[in-house]
């Protein structure tokens, strides 16, 4: 299990958190829990397998915003969430 946290450039309501959310989910299969933030500019998943970063930042700015950093770390369903 993998946590991923996108930041991401260009959003600025809640529509957009809509928008990069689906985004994700068609760009990285199996993505759950998908949240974006605007406030925040990030945008976060969890995936089983480690996620294309490519596929990310391609699938990201073909949607007019900018992916600026994915940062791809393992995630522990139990305990360690509080470390990340
Ligand atoms: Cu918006």
């Amino acid at each position: 299990m993998y946590k991923t946290i996108a930041t991401i450039d260009g959003m600025m309501c809640t529509m957009c958190e809509a928008h990069i959310s689906e985004v994700i989910r068609k760009a990285v299969p199996g993505a759950k829990k998908v949240s974006a933030d605007h406030k925040k500019g990030t945008a976060t998943f969890l995936s089983e397998e480690m996620p294309s970063e490519d596929a990310l930042l391609k699938a990201i700015a073909d949607t007019g915003y900018t992916c600026v950093s994915v940062d791809t770390k393992p995630y522990e369903k139990k305990g360690l969430f509080g470390l990340f």
